[in-house]
């Protein structure tokens, strides 16, 4: 996401070199402050909201202004634990399949790895994501590795009124349902067909390491595609059933509720939070000399086309950059600036392959919207050049 880092802005070479073919007198203590100029570091100018300081600390979120790799390094990467973070010994660990399969069995982790290895890239962003205006860190792009999650449901052979895959993992908690008083696991479903998709693996491996505990340790669901709530982590079982799965996060947490417009009418919609949303964020004002550049990224879909527009002005296309083409990773954007003095405020707003635009933030299906999951409207930022 850095613009090149070439020391010389190509600008001020022009100038000065224009000025000096056309013979003009140009006093020593100019030529020299120019030459200091060119040679000042690139700098990143700080948006004017900052991020809620308490959020970076609990789940470790994205500070935008400091991602230059288009991979996330794994301590950078954000991470959610609604039970906690257990923490798993590979040698206590097994994977079980069962339910309705022909061949229920039991999985160590050299089993699943003496399998043909996967690698996916994949943007996995927690749907809470821009819930709040300063939470707007929980995304990353990491790339895992892993088998096929195909692979391993064929093998098991999935019985004709197989129909959900249900994903347990490892970590537990109390809940209180209709006066009851469980224990339950984390757990989340796909349907058969979803799990079946050739991007979905069982990871082990995250850039190149094994899992790290806060990720998912020795196991974990990655289904590109799909909001972070999908990719289950400390995976223990994967269990085919014939109906609905309807766990906490599924049907009760992680519910989308919204007001639709049909015909005059108002239809109240719940709806389960599965499949990403196209999204962008301005991440970053980059100085250069006297010239300016606003990098982004733009995720959540088979990004096209990212645009950007300043105050009042006209929207702009983006520069596409590293990612595109991909439609499971973010696409980094960046667009040349002539800034101003003064206070601005930069929004932007990605369009994918279809045409879809991101919708703006006073977009009715956002304003509609009564949960906080699934916020992915145009995200404006303010800043001020001097
Ligand atoms: N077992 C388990 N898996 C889980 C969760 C969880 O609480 N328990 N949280 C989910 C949510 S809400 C998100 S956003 C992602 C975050 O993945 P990360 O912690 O690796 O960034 O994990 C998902 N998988
Ligand atoms: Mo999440």
């Amino acid at each position: 996401m850095m613009s090149q880092r070439n020391p010389i802005p190509r600008r001020q070479v022009l100038i000065q070199g224009g000025a000096a073919a056309a013979g003009l007198a140009i006093l020593p203590t100019d030529i020299f402050r120019g030459w200091l100029a060119g040679f000042e570091q690139e700098a990143v100018i700080p948006w004017v909201e900052r991020p809620h300081p308490g959020t970076r600390e609990r789940v470790n979120v994205l500070n935008w202004e400091e991602v230059d790799s288009w991979i996330t390094p794994t301590d950078q990467m954000f991470r959610v634990g609604h039970y906690g973070s257990p923490v798993i010994a590979e040698s206590d660990w097994n994977l079980e399949i069962g339910g309705l399969v022909d061949r229920p069995g039991t999985f160590s982790l050299a089993d699943l790895r003496a399998r043909p290895r996967q690698e996916v890239v994949f943007t996995l962003e927690c749907s809470g994501n821009r819930g709040r205006p300063s939470f707007i860190g929980a995304v990353h792009n990491a790339r895992w590795a892993g088998v096929r999650l195909a692979d391993v449901l064929t093998e098991a052979g999935v019985q004709e009124d197989g129909i959900e895959v249900v994903f347990f993992g490892a970590d537990e908690g109390e809940e209180e349902i209709r006066g009851n008083t469980v224990t339950q696991n984390f757990a989340r479903s796909l349907s058969l067909e979803d799990a079946m998709d050739p991007g979905v693996i069982l990871a082990w491996e995250v850039n190149g390491e094994p899992l790290p505990n806060a990720h998912g340790f020795p196991l974990r669901v990655i289904a590109p595609g799909w909001y972070g709530i999908a990719n289950v982590k400390w995976l223990t079982r994967i269990e085919l059933r014939d109906r609905r799965f309807m766990g906490k996060f599924m049907a009760r947490d992680y519910v989308t509720l919204r007001a639709e417009e049909r015909d005059g009418a108002t239809v109240w919609t719940e709806t389960s939070v599965g499949r990403a949303n196209i999204n962008s964020v301005p991440a970053k004002v980059i100085r250069n000399g006297d010239s300016h550049a606003i990098h982004g990224a733009a995720w959540g879909a088979d990004i096209a086309a990212v645009e950007v527009r300043v105050d009042e002005g006209p929207w702009r296309a983006a520069t596409l950059g590293e990612g595109q083409g991909d439609p499971h990773t973010w696409t980094f954007w960046h667009i040349d600036w002539d800034a101003t003095p003064g206070r601005h405020r930069i929004v932007s707003r990605a369009i994918d392959a279809d045409g879809n635009v991101q919708p703006a933030a006073d977009d009715p299906m956002l304003v509609n919207k009564r949960t906080y999951w699934e916020s992915n409207g145009q995200l404006t930022r303010s800043i001020l050049i001097d």
